[in-house]
């Protein structure tokens, strides 16, 4: 007859071989787990973490605090742009009266240097056949020949107009210009808008005239006045080449 004893191997045995097949390899029956063993020596320090946010700023601080001291001036800033022009300032105190120059000893002898000085300028320049004088005016070319505008230019641009004879004198006086040169010279007389009819550059009608025989001849079409070399008038185009002649 089978013990007890002889069943408690044979269900050890079972247990045993079914526990073997599942898991191939046999291992024993678990122990009871042993007590924990004792802490270890504490670890070394980690790596720093990253940098945290800011945190909310503090209370504000006593005032007693003494203000700091000013800073050090900045870089000059760049040059603004022009201001608007200032209002015009009062009129100054008139000056001391003067003397009427009329009785002005000082004034008096300045006048009579300097007339004294042109007037041998002149003659220097009269005798080089540089200028003529009549009347009032002084006569004088630079000897181009170019046309009627280029010559009210040139003219314009010394300070003086092209010359315009206003009486024989003066008609004289240019011709001996006109012959000296051996050339044609434009005047500063031009046609109207009425044909045949010349008038002085500034619109006024003519108080004298030189006229060759039959001219003015041009009826519109010649608009310009040259003289000859024998002092007449002719109505020509303006567009010749003659001798530039200015009177100042
Ligand atoms: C024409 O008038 C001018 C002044 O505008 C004068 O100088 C000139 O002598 C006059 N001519 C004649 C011929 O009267
Ligand atoms: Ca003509």
């Amino acid at each position: 007859m089978l013990s007890l004893q002889s069943l408690h191997i044979f269900a050890a045995a079972v247990f045993f071989l079914v526990t073997c097949h599942a898991e191939e390899k046999c291992a024993g029956t678990p122990g009871i787990p042993g007590t924990p063993g004792a802490n270890g020596l504490p670890g070394r320090d980690g790596r720093d973490g990253m940098k945290g946010d800011p945190g909310p700023p503090g209370p504000q601080g006593p005032p007693s605090g003494m203000p700091g001291l000013p800073g050090r001036d900045g870089v000059p800033g760049m040059k603004g742009p022009q201001g608007e022009k200032g209002n015009k300032g009062e009129r100054g105190e008139p000056g001391l009266q003067g003397l009427p120059a009329s009785v002005d000893p000082e004034v008096q002898e300045s006048l009579h240097v300097l007339t004294h000085r042109i007037s041998r300028l002149e003659g220097v320049l009269t005798l080089e056949g540089k200028i003529t004088e009549v009347g009032e005016k002084i006569l004088a070319t630079n000897g181009k020949e170019v046309n009627f505008e280029t010559t009210l230019k040139a003219c314009e641009h010394a300070g003086g107009s092209i010359s315009t004879p206003k009486n024989q004198e003066e008609n004289d006086a240019i011709l001996d210009i006109v012959k000296q040169f051996n050339r044609y010279a434009y005047l500063g007389i031009r046609e109207s808008d009425v044909p045949g009819e010349f008038r002085y550059l500034d619109g006024k009608p003519l108080n004298y005239t030189n006229w060759r025989a039959h001219e003015p001849n041009g009826k519109g079409g010649e608009n310009c006045v040259e003289m000859y070399t024998d002092g007449g008038w002719n109505d020509k185009k303006c567009n010749q080449y003659r001798l530039t002649i200015c009177e100042f």
